[in-house]
């Protein structure tokens, strides 16, 4: 009987683990920067929030509307603003990591199709623990960017 127990009791922690991060980490007003017709590349923006006790770290990200996604941070030197690529984000503990223009977003680069204001793309991220979260953003025009 007390096997049986320790049984299940793992069991339970198992399944708790594995839903930990999609039930503590949170996406909101996650859009994909519509931009004019001919470009290739766009960038992908959202606020990560994190109930956590635990940081969290997003390891990667893939969509079927791109070749590649990666996370971009920009950078400035010299006067002048660049991305370089990064590995991971962290979300911390009872915190949140925001994707922003002007600042950390996911690139997505060589888009299978142009994206209209109104379309949705389908997104996974990757997470350290080895779990995914899917997503579905829509497609916020440049234009209205801003507006909202
Ligand atoms: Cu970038």
């Amino acid at each position: 009987m007390i096997v049986l127990r320790r049984i299940v009791g793992s069991l339970l922690f198992c399944l708790a683990f594995n839903i930990n991060v999609s039930a503590e980490v949170k996406v909101k007003d996650g859009y994909v920067r519509g931009l004019p017709p001919g470009q290739m590349v766009t960038a992908a923006f959202m606020r990560l929030e994190n109930d956590g006790d635990h940081e969290v770290v997003i390891t990667g990200a893939t969509s079927k509307a791109a070749e590649r996604a990666e996370f971009h941070a920009h950078q400035h030197s010299g006067g002048m603003m660049s991305m370089k690529r990064v590995n991971s984000i962290v979300v911390p503990a009872k915190g949140v990591f925001e994707l922003k223009p002007g600042n950390h977003h996911l690139m997505l680069i060589n888009l299978v199709s142009f994206l209209r204001e109104g379309d949705n793309v389908e997104l996974n991220l990757e997470f350290k623990s080895g779990e995914r979260m899917a997503l579905t953003l829509p497609v916020r025009s440049v234009l209205n960017e801003h507006k909202k």
